[in-house]
C-alpha cells in the first residue's frame, strides 16, 4: 500500500484521497455535520452556492476569511458549533477548500475530508477503504503550501503507519517531519502564516477549535453527483 502526501492538490488520484484544509474549510465541514447537518454541497463557485439560497439550503463561506455576501455564516468551526443544523444541507463555498475537494474529485475513488479534529477516524476510514492508495491532499492557502495542512497530514500518516505497511513518498516524509518539530497542535496551528491572519481578524479561537485533536469521529464523504 502506498501512502502519498501532496503538499498542494495535484490530480491523478487512483484510490482514496484524504482533503485537508484545516484552516478553515475542513474542520467546518466536520462541525456542520456533527451540529446535525444532513448533508454538505460544495460548489465550485460563491455565485453557484447563492444561486441554491433559499431552496431549503443554509449557505457557509468565506473570501479573505471572511463571510461572504448574502450567505448564513461564514467558515467558521466556532459559528457552526453553536448552531443546530438538523436536517439542512450547508452549501459550501470557500477560497482553497472547496476547490482542493473539486480537484480530488476529478480522478479520486472515494474521498474523504479530514482535519484535526477528526484526523484519527478519517485515518481508520481511509486505510479501511484503500487498496493500492492513500493520498492525504493539502488544500494550501493561494497555492501555497500552508503549514498547518502539512501539519495536519504528517498527524494523518503517522497514524496511519501505525494501521499498517505502507512506502512512503516524500511528500508523507516532509509532513511526518514537520508534525515531529512543530510542537502541539495549538503551537503548530498558531504559528502558521494563516493562523497569524486569522488571529488578526479576531478569530483566533477558530485556530484553537481546529487544534483539537480527534475529538470527532464524523468523517465527511463525497458523493460526486451533479457538478455544482
Ligand atoms: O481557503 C479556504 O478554503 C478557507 O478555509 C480559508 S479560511 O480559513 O476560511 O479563511
Ligand atoms: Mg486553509
Amino acid at each position: 500500500m502506498r501512502l502519498r502526501v501532496d503538499l498542494l492538490p495535484h490530480g491523478n488520484y487512483p484510490d482514496v484521497v484524504l482533503v485537508i484544509d484545516t484552516l478553515r474549510a475542513t474542520t467546518t465541514a466536520v462541525t456542520y455535520l456533527e451540529r446535525g447537518a444532513e448533508a454538505l454541497l460544495l460548489t465550485r463557485t460563491p455565485e453557484v452556492a447563492l444561486g441554491l439560497k433559499g431552496d431549503g439550503f443554509l449557505l457557509g463561506g468565506e473570501r479573505g476569511g471572511l463571510p461572504i455576501p448574502g450567505f448564513d455564516f461564514g467558515n467558521s468551526p466556532v459559528e457552526a458549533q453553536s448552531q443546530n443544523f438538523t436536517g439542512k444541507t450547508v452549501v459550501m463555498n470557500t477560497t482553497n477548500g472547496t476547490g482542493a475537494s473539486h480537484v480530488a474529485a476529478q480522478s479520486g475513488k472515494h474521498i474523504f475530508l479530514a482535519a484535526l479534529t477528526n484526523a484519527h477516524a478519517a485515518a481508520r476510514r481511509a486505510r479501511a477503504q484503500a487498496t493500492e492508495e492513500v493520498a492525504i491532499v493539502c488544500a494550501g492557502t493561494d497555492e501555497r503550501v500552508s503549514l498547518e495542512d502539512v501539519y495536519t497530514a504528517g498527524v494523518l500518516a503517522e497514524y496511519l503507519l501505525s494501521l499498517g505497511e505502507f512506502t512512503i513518498d516524500d511528500g508523507a516524509r516532509i509532513a511526518l517531519t514537520v508534525r515531529r518539530n512543530s510542537g502541539n497542535p495549538l503551537e503548530a496551528l498558531s504559528s502558521s502564516l494563516h493562523g497569524g491572519r486569522l488571529n488578526n481578524l479576531g478569530l483566533g479561537e477558530d485556530v484553537s477549535y481546529a487544534a483539537q485533536l480527534s475529538t470527532s469521529t464524523v468523517v465527511p464523504t463525497l458523493v460526486q453527483g451533479e457538478d455544482v
